[in-house]
């Protein structure tokens, strides 16, 4: 017997999809940058997958543990259909921020309901997105910043460096 409303219950199995789907966006950009040589890039996005598998298990461990049935849905296919490395990492930085607004919106339905212990899962989720978005946010800064337009050149290589120190754990990839 879950004490979980039906409502929110819902709710978390949707978010269950939404991060196998953010799992499946990274791991197809990944892809796309492995078909045009961009392994810097590649590796970026490839370290991400498990991030947000993370993510997932998350979720679908506090419905368990709370007693409460996760139906894994069908997760639609993600978009492939990128002109330029620009490009694949602005629709990662909008995805962020599309995910950043459920989780938001989670947490208002759980105060809502006054699930408080939700509430109190979710937390560790609002911290999560404020760094993905602190992360994607300045990648696409540093795209403004050196005019990157995605086309292959010198600046080409330097932004897949740039992005593989990302990987590497660097907090100032820019610099190093
Ligand atoms: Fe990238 O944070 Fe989950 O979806």
């Amino acid at each position: 017997m879950t004490m979980l409303k039906p409502k929110i219950i819902e709710r978390l199995n949707n978010q269950v999809t939404s991060e196998t789907y953010a799992s499946q966006l990274y791991l197809q950009m990944s892809l796309w940058c492995e078909d045009r040589g961009m392994h810097g890039a590649a590796a970026f996005f490839r370290a991400h997958v498990p991030e947000e598998i993370k993510h997932r298990d998350k979720l679908i461990d506090y419905l368990v543990e709370s007693g409460a049935s996760v139906e894994i849905q069908a997760v639609p296919a993600p978009s492939n259909d990128f002109s330029t490395l620009v490009e694949v990492l602005q629709a990662a930085y909008q995805h962020e921020q599309k995910v950043t607004h459920q989780i938001h919106s989670l947490a208002e339905a759980a105060m809502e309901e006054k699930d408080f212990s939700t509430f109190n899962m979710l937390q560790w989720f609002i911290a999560e997105q404020r760094e993905e978005i602190v992360l994607f946010r300045g990648i696409v800064e540093h795209i403004e910043l050196t005019g990157f337009t995605g086309e292959n050149g010198t600046a080409m290589v330097q932004m897949n460096r740039y992005l593989h120190r990302l990987v590497l754990g660097s907090s100032h990839p820019e610099l190093d």
